[in-house]
């Protein structure tokens, strides 16, 4: 049986990967005033960035439509049995319900939608996991078990430097007022049931950081194989030093660098930092 392994662009996954594994991607957009900009096709992340610092509007996001996930489906009938395709979290996108939608239209392949229940590289983890086991074979009911396997061990914390863009675009989840007073200061975020959602009020971006990697390190210390990456908003300096920092004191740990595109730094903003990791 052959399985092919789909996402869409918000798992930002290093362009070689995918070339390498032959991962096949829908793109979610960006919106500036009417027009749209496929991330990944008709706008790089750099590109992105300057946009939003000139703009006097902030850009939106959209999911990709049912009719393009279906193209794009049916053109995968033609060489595979099945696609389990992999997708930011439905708590805060569309995405997944549209793919699992255009699924059920297109005929000549078993479609297996994943809800990630997070996003970005923490989605690329199962991507590239999946992958391989589509490499070497595997059912997609194999590939499914081992990303719910995955699921037990993945962790992801991050902060944004303004909170006001997760707040506009209603990603941000929690008593309205906590949420309020949360805007004055640089919270650690995390998932929960597939939503953003306040994990410890911190009041400083340094006191933030520090918090998501003491509990990355309290992991490390238990002698776990981790998988790590450091995700950044334009800013790979910053996520250059944490991964030296944590490389410095646990050398044996398979470490990455990714980034936050154009959709998901829409609602982060600049500057955002994250850490996810998963037990290998
Ligand atoms: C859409 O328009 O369907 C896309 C909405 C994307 C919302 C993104 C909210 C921020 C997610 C942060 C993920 C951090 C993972 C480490």
């Amino acid at each position: 049986m052959k399985v092919a392994v789909m996402s869409d662009s918000t798992s930002y996954i290093p362009e070689e990967l995918i070339e390498q594994h032959g991962v096949h991607i829908v793109p979610l957009s960006v919106v500036f005033g009417d027009t749209s900009y496929r991330e990944g096709i008709d706008i790089t992340t750099g590109e992105f960035y300057q946009k939003v610092r000139k703009s006097a509007e902030l850009p939106k996001t959209s999911q990709p439509s049912i009719g393009m996930i279906a193209r794009k489906l049916e053109e995968l009938a033609n060489d595979y049995d099945a696609v389990i395709s992999i997708h930011l979290s439905s708590g805060i996108s569309g995405t997944y319900q549209a793919v699992a939608s255009a699924g059920e239209m297109v005929d000549g392949i078993d479609v297996y939608p994943y809800d990630s229940e997070l996003s970005c590289m923490g989605q690329g983890f199962y991507v590239l996991e999946a992958a391989k086991l589509s490499e070497s074979g595997e059912s997609p009911e194999a590939i499914i078990e081992r990303l719910d396997d995955i699921k037990q061990s993945v962790r992801a914390y991050f902060m944004a430097d303004d909170l006001s863009h997760l707040q506009r675009g209603g990603r941000l989840n929690g008593a309205q007022a906590i949420v309020g007073s949360l805007l004055q200061i640089k919270p650690v975020l995390h998932f929960v049931d597939k939503k953003i959602v306040p994990f410890e009020k911190i009041r400083t971006r340094k006191k933030a950081l520090n918090r998501i990697m003491g509990m990355l390190e309290k992991d490390a210390e238990q002698g776990k194989a981790l998988k790590v990456v450091f995700i950044h908003a334009n800013n790979e300096s910053a996520a250059i030093e944490l991964k030296e920092q944590f490389d410095a004191s646990y050398p044996d740990m398979d470490t990455m660098i990714s980034y936050f595109g154009p959709v998901i730094g829409t609602h982060l903003g600049e500057g955002a930092l994250g850490v996810c990791w998963y037990t290998k």
